[in-house]
């Protein structure tokens, strides 16, 4: 039994985190850097621990203090959120040598999954659709070269421990392979500390979709359907929806139950998000993220699950409350991620937020850790609020998007609600066609 979480995160993550636990009556330990002494996170929390000055590295990476943090305040359990040390093994496994719960998978799932070669042969071992690619690590370039000839141009040279778009080359022709390839191998050794590569052909405009899946120690496993991640800029999602316009209720149970499974042969306890790429009618395999998900609300508005709730229960030993029997979805929702950032430049936006007023009203959901006079440090993402909309179908949902929108006040710094704004104006948008370029080519105004 987890009687006692330390949160090992900040801003909205960590007091979504905080709810789940009060609902749960389990005590909180919040930890924070001396930035953010005043931060919401901190005041909600039953106890706090401040663990280094602002810089990440010093503080919210610092796993010495955050260890040391949790030991002192006698909590039973950390919780990572996202970012920071939610998928680090090593950090999983330290944890656990401690005698405490880590709240997500167990690290050899983490290490797996952080490796994107080791997690597509387990994938495509347990039956999951693959891109045309190469099999594993291509350590030279003859071989690559090979490989790539076979595949066909464009071909996209992926760095093993890559991931979220860090460490990708696209060589469009022969001519250019060696190049891309070897760019690609020195600036993964450089990055990751490991130079391996792996060939995929490319695809040229696919849309993002990820399932939510979440699974116990008893075996057994369920998916709670599948998100459209595609409206993106530089790999950083901005706006996210649930279900798909793309995928059928006939397509989402029967490649639901093929993951759901495939999550029980693995032996995969907590929740996790299997990512695929959409293209003519087919999903594509790509990466696993194994924390919870700055998008998971969306799920949790049209299925009423509590995904951290269950989380939380299944790291502490506890079976799934719930049978994939017992999942509905209901409508459609949208999460627009509100960033400290200027809505034309993009340029972060550090200050203090001089008058805040949040929405509200039917279908309306916010995440955030902002009040009147919070301040928005420069150290960290710029993610400040998460607003989820519900509906019975997509059009209200925009319906009711566009109403929250222009109810949602927020002064002293820049923010990304224009954008949204003009987003959920844009016929593209309203009819539901882009894909992950649509929103780069819709900024530079290029087709
Ligand atoms: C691809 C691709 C096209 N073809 N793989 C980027 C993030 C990483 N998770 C995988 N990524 C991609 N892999 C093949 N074979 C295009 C991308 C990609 C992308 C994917 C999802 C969301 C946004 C993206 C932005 C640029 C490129």
């Amino acid at each position: 039994m987890i009687n006692k979480v330390l949160i090992a995160n900040r801003g909205e993550i960590a007091v979504r985190i905080l709810r789940a636990c009060r609902d749960l009556g389990i005590k909180t330990v919040a930890v924070h850097s001396t930035a953010d002494a005043d931060a919401m996170h901190v005041r909600l929390a039953d106890e706090s621990v401040c663990v280094g000055p602002p810089q990440p590295r010093e503080s919210y990476l610092n796993i010495p203090a955050i260890i040391s943090a949790a030991c002192v305040s006698g909590a039973d359990a950390i919780h990572p959120g996202f970012g920071f040390l939610s998928e680090n093994s090593v950090f999983a496994h330290m944890v656990k040598e401690h005698g405490l719960v880590f709240i997500g998978p167990k690290a050899d799932h983490i290490a797996m999954m952080g490796d994107k070669i080791m997690a597509k042969k387990t994938f495509a071992r347990l039956g999951l659709p693959m891109v045309f690619g190469s099999d594993g690590a291509l350590n030279n370039i003859d071989k690559a070269t090979k490989m790539a000839d076979e595949i066909g141009y464009p071909v996209l040279i992926k760095a093993a421990c890559g991931g979220g778009g860090r460490g990708m080359k696209i060589a469009q022709s022969r001519q250019n392979f060696a190049e891309a390839y070897e760019t690609a191998r020195h600036e993964a050794g450089i990055a990751f500390g490991n130079d391996q590569v792996y060939l995929e052909k490319y695809l040229s405009n696919p849309r993002h979709i990820e399932f939510q899946i979440i699974s116990d120690e008893f075996g057994n496993a369920i998916h709670l359907g599948e998100r459209d991640c595609s409206m993106q800029r530089r790999n950083q999602k901005i706006w996210e929806e649930t279900l798909s316009l793309v995928i059928t209720p006939e397509f989402r149970e029967k490649f639901g139950q093929k993951i759901a499974r495939a999550m029980g042969e693995l032996g995969y306890v907590g929740v996790g998000t299997l990512e695929f790429l959409y293209e003519n009618g087919q999903l594509y395999f790509i990466e696993m993220n194994t924390r919870i998900q700055v998008e998971h609300p969306i799920t949790e508005m049209i299925t009423g699950i509590d995904i951290v709730r269950e989380q939380i229960l299944v790291a502490g030993g506890n079976r799934l409350s719930l049978s994939q029997d017992d999942v509905m979805f209901r409508g459609h929702a949208i999460e627009c991620r509100i960033n400290a950032e200027n809505s034309d430049t993009f340029l972060p936006s550090a200050g203090t937020v001089t008058n805040y007023h949040c929405p509200g009203g039917p279908g309306i959901r916010v995440d955030s850790a902002l009040y009147d006079g919070s301040k928005v440090p420069p150290y960290y993402d710029s993610l400040i609020a998460k607003l989820i909309v519900q509906a019975n179908d997509r059009e209200q949902c925009l319906a009711r998007l566009r109403r929250a929108l222009g109810e949602y006040v927020i002064e002293g710094v820049d923010t990304l609600i224009p954008l949204h704004q003009n987003l959920a104006d844009d016929p593209d948008v309203i009819s539901g066609k882009f894909d992950i370029h649509f929103l780069e080519r819709k900024i530079t105004g290029k087709t």
